[in-house]
């Protein structure tokens, strides 16, 4: 389905921000934007929303701390039925301590995703090979994930996905690593009150995590947003989300690299 979306004015752009970022605050899922006739947006207008309900987050108080490239990995895209990676931003308010335990009742239905992050020690923006993008890398970490979909159902088409961040709700960080490790092949293992959920290889992101970091850089340069020195950039999910439920314990080891976790309060 394709759809022919004129730009949208500023103040409706802004409207819809609201309508996002309230559904986050109350987590309250609403109707895909898609789902209303004239609701579909251009992916243009997409990144303009989703940049409009960062700036009301930044209002607050919150502080910009990262990106995160989602559906870079075959698993993820199958299973929302969404085949384009996509880009997000995440601040210092969606950082989960590791170890930390989080409320199932402040997420409208949050789930969590086997990933590794990189730590930025320069800017980076444009068209960069792998390599290039790895010499702007301070360390390397697993980390999860937590993605939680403003949405009914979790459902949503790729302009949907966009203007609501990506998802973007959480994410926790493991030990940092020397930035020459070798992610181009290590295993994750997913559990949950230790028993594996999800397993697989961080060769699943893109064939390489390091080709998730260089796409990072060339859709900051086109949606308009910079990657600070001491920014996080999260690489995509190396196999399927899985819903998180009251009185779960998380654990994601991903190998060469370490464990990192965290609760679910009963
Ligand atoms: C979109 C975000 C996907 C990933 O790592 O693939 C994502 C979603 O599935 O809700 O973060
Ligand atoms: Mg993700």
């Amino acid at each position: 389905m394709v759809t022919k979306a004129k730009k949208r004015p500023a103040a409706e752009i802004n409207r819809i921000a609201k309508l996002l970022d309230d559904a986050q605050r109350k987590a309250k899922p609403v109707p895909q934007l898609s789902s209303k006739k004239g609701g579909a947006l251009s992916i243009e207008d997409a990144y303009r929303v989703q940049d409009a309900a960062i700036k009301l987050r930044l209002k607050r108080g919150d502080t910009r701390s990262g990106v995160k490239m989602g559906l870079t990995s075959r698993a993820k895209a199958a299973q929302m039925g969404v085949f384009d990676p996509v880009y997000g931003r995440l601040t210092t308010g969606m950082l989960v301590q590791d170890g930390d335990s989080i409320s199932h009742a402040g997420y409208c239905h949050p789930r969590v995703e086997a990933e590794v992050a990189y730590l930025l020690k320069s800017p980076m923006s444009g068209r960069l090979s792998p390599a290039e993008a790895m010499t702007h890398v301070e360390a390397v970490a697993p980390a999860i994930e937590i993605i939680d979909s403003r949405y009914a159902n979790f459902k949503f088409s790729l302009e949907d996905v966009v203007a609501d961040n990506t998802s973007a709700s959480g994410y926790v960080l493991g030990q940092w690593a020397r930035p020459d490790t070798d992610m181009s092949n290590l295993g994750m293992v997913l559990e949950f009150n230790g028993r594996a959920v999800e397993i697989g290889s961080s060769a699943a992101i893109l064939g390489h995590p390091g080709r998730s970091l260089a796409e990072a850089a060339r859709f900051a340069a086109e949606t308009g947003d910079e990657l600070q020195p001491g920014y996080i950039v999260l690489a995509g999910a190396a196999a399927a989300a899985v819903a998180l439920s009251p009185g779960i314990s998380v654990k994601l080891t991903v190998e060469a690299l370490g464990s990192v976790g965290f609760n679910v309060e009963a």
